[in-house]
Order: C-alpha cells, then structure tokens, then sequence
C-alpha cells in the first residue's frame, strides 16, 4: 500500500490558531489527522514549527506544510503498513534532536495519518490496529478519565486559580459509559455551585469553568463540594495538574502563587503540596507539581508523595525516552503524561510508554489545551492498554469528541464479542 496523494491543510485549532490537518491516499483510501497545540508548553518539547511574520501573529503553519509534502517527495515511494520505518525515517530526514528542522507538527501529522490509513486498509478500527503494532494481546480496556472541570492558570489568562487544572476522577464507576454520565453530573452541579456563590461560569480553554476565586484550595473545596451534591461522595477522586513551570520564576528561584500572595521555595512548595494532600484525601494524582528543570525538588516530591499518590511528569518529561529514563533512574516521578505532539511520532511515543510500563509507572494520555476534532488519542488510549486519559471537561465539541469516541468504542468492543472492561481504581495501582 503505497501513499499516491497528500493534501496537507492549514486549519484552526480550538482556540483559534493555526494548526495542521492533512490527508493521505493510498489505493483510493484516504483518511487524515489534524495536529493539536499547547500553551504550557514544556521548553523540552519537539519545536512546533510557526511562519513567524505578521498572518495571525506569526503563528502560520504553511512552512510545515511545504515541509510535509517535502518529506513526502523525498520518502516516496512509502508503504504505510510499516510504522515504525515511516517514523524512522522521517526522523533521520529531520537530522535534528528536537525536530527543529522540520517540526514536530509536520512530522506528526504524517505519522497519525499514516496509522489511521493502514486501520482502514485493514478495515480494523484504529484502537485495535495501534494495539496490534504496539504489540498488546488485549486492547478491551477503558481509561478511567481526568475531566479538568476548573481551570486555573495560562489556560484562563490567569483569571482563575495559579493551579492550571482541577480534575474529577470518576474511578468507581462500573463502565465507561457510567464515568461520563456521573462527570457531566458534577460538571452542572458545579455550575450550580459556582452561581449560587456568586461566580463567573464562563469557562476556560479546556471547558472548565474559570471562576475568579480567592484561593488554589478553594477550587478543591469547590469540587468535593460538587461531587457530594452530586451524590458521588468516595466514588470520585480529584486530580490536580499545577502546571508549576509556568508560576516558577526563574530568576528568583521562587514558585509565585498569585492568589496565596506567597512565593515559595521548592521545599515550601512540596510542603504545601503535602499539606493539601493531608487535608484532602480525595487527590489521587499530581502533575507538574514543580517546575521542568527542578530534579532535585521532584526527587523529593517523590520521596514524600510518591506512595500516596501518582506524581506525574508533563513539562520535565515532555514523552521524551530519554528524559524519562533520567527520571526513572532517579524515581522524580512515577508516572507519565503522554502527548504526541511533545515527541512528534507515534513510534516515540509508543516507546515513552512502553520504557515507563516496564518500570512500572502509570501512563496517562493527554491532550493538549488547543486541540481539534480530531479523536487520535482516544483510540491510542485502548490501543496501548493506557488505563488513564485526561481529554479537558465534559463540555466543548473538540474535548467531548474523545469522550464519545470513547463511548461508541465501548460499544463497539461489546459488538465485537470483546467484553469491554473500564480501568477504574485499578488504573491508579502501581507494580
Ligand atoms: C497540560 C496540557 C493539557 P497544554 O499542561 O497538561 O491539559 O496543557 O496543552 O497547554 O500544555
Ligand atoms: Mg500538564
């Protein structure tokens, strides 16, 4: 099967950016993939290639795209039944450590695309086609959901909490169908709240809502409050990404938090981590409770937490193999968040996951806060057997399009005879 035509397109994203989207045949099949975009961006990550200049504030992507069909007419011919050769070589064509070349975007677009064609051609869904290149015997599990309800930092342009996400883990539901229909619950009921105490529920970029709040830990309280109303009191746990990096001043060498009117050291700022978690035993995970190059503090973030709760790794591991080996070695964390688009192949990717598997940590896929239609990584969560997604609030098209693309596969694998089984508290155990 060999690719005959490629069509790459610049589109929006959902915050109104620029992004790509491109679409591949082979044999008179085509299918595409469209490329998500951060904010928080984690300076370790693959480059995003933008025009620079004055079209949308320099945030362009048609270098990327001559880059696409560039690599295409010096790949060619390219048989898309073979992944790993596609991503490798598009990689050496790239000659760069961060893709900086190229660009990630490019190079990414490419890769998804390529997956998603070699599913239809072999007329399998893609959940179970990633599991049979990634190479896993079962792919019958659904990942329990991070559903980021309040949103907090970059994300609101720091209207609401310093802490960027506040998520509800429905972790006692019976399927996945069930995980959904309690988070859209406590999503309204939060809403509810938020009214009745006098705050905004206008939302923020990953459709949570963005009140203007006086504290970080009011937004806890706020969601424990929302899931007991809701009556789902123990059956759902709350997850927390800070997203430090971005109130870490550098030159200070201080976490600023805004709304405590504090600034604290790495060891304060572990201790007010430690402190929370004390106080509410409902959090059962934390990403990027530190900054990206703050090793040391991770390491005794890890040593303090790490066996009460998954301490996971965004911008300091940035689903790089070899930053997450570093990682490892030093147990900074114990679990990772896996973005495509941080490495810039689904080949790197798979094997991010599969190192951090190996050292049995929990992997968490993740979207990114600028996101598409697209639902890729819904089927890579059941193709990889990932247990865990985190894919923005029950509400907003471009961050619902995962969790009914999770549905319908629920779904689809009962149809299939495949006794579809959600991941649910037994996500969160570590070996
Ligand atoms: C994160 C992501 C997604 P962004 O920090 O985990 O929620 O945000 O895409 O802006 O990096
Ligand atoms: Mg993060």
């Amino acid at each position: 099967m060999k690719i005959d035509r490629v069509k790459p397109y610049q589109i929006l994203d959902s915050r109104g950016n620029p992004t790509i989207a491109v679409e591949i045949t082979a044999n008179n099949i085509s299918a595409s993939a469209m490329v998500p975009s951060g904010a928080s961006t984690g300076k370790h990550e693959a480059l995003e290639l933008r025009d620079g200049g004055k079209d949308y504030s320099g945030k362009g992507v048609l270098k990327a795209l001559s880059n696409i069909l560039s690599i295409y007419s010096q790949l060619k011919p390219i048989d898309i039944l073979n992944q790993t050769k596609i991503d490798k070589a598009m990689i050496t064509l790239d000659g760069t450590s961060n893709k900086s070349n190229l660009g990630a975007n490019a190079i990414l677009a490419l890769s998804m695309a390529v997956a998603r064609l070699s599913s239809k051609s072999k007329n399998m869904p893609l959940f179970s086609y990633l599991g049979r290149i990634y190479e896993v015997k079962q792919t019958n599990i659904l990942p329990t959901p991070m559903l980021n309800v309040l949103n907090g930092g970059t994300h609101t342009d720091w209207q609401g909490p310093d802490i960027q996400e506040f998520m509800i883990v429905p972790f006692a539901a019976h399927t996945f169908t069930q995980a959904i229909q309690w988070s859209s619950e406590i999503y309204h009921t939060l809403k509810k709240l938020l009214k009745n105490r006098g705050y905004s529920t206008l939302v923020g970029d990953e459709g949570g809502f963005a009140p203007n709040l006086k504290t970080n830990e009011e937004a806890v309280q706020l969601l424990i409050d929302a899931i007991s109303n809701a009556g789902y009191n123990k059956k759902v746990g709350i997850a927390i990404d800070a997203a430090a990096s971005a109130f870490y001043d550098q030159k200070e060498n201080l976490y600023n938090l805004r709304k405590e009117n504090k600034k604290f050291s790495t060891k304060e700022m572990i201790s007010f981590w430690e402190d929370m978690i004390n106080k509410y035993p409902q959090i059962l995970s934390l990403e990027d409770g530190l900054a990206e190059d703050d090793w040391d503090g991770w390491v005794g973030l890890t040593q303090r937490l790490g066996n009460r709760i998954q301490i996971v790794g965004d911008d300091l591991l940035v689903t790089n193999p070899e930053r997450i080996k570093k990682a490892i070695k030093l147990k900074a964390c114990n679990a990772l968040l896996v973005k495509l688009n941080q490495i810039g192949t689904l080949t790197e990717t798979f094997e991010a996951i599969k190192i951090c598997k190996k050292a049995g940590w929990n992997n968490i896929i993740s979207h990114r806060s600028g996101e598409t239609e697209d639902t890729f990584i819904a089927d890579l969560s059941v193709g990889t057997c990932c247990d865990q997604i985190k894919t923005g609030a029950p509400a907003r098209s471009e961050r619902v399009a995962k969790y009914n693309r999770l549905l319908k596969i629920e779904e689809e694998l009962a149809e299939m005879g495949l006794s579809p089984q959600y991941a649910g508290n037994a996500a969160f155990s570590r070996s």
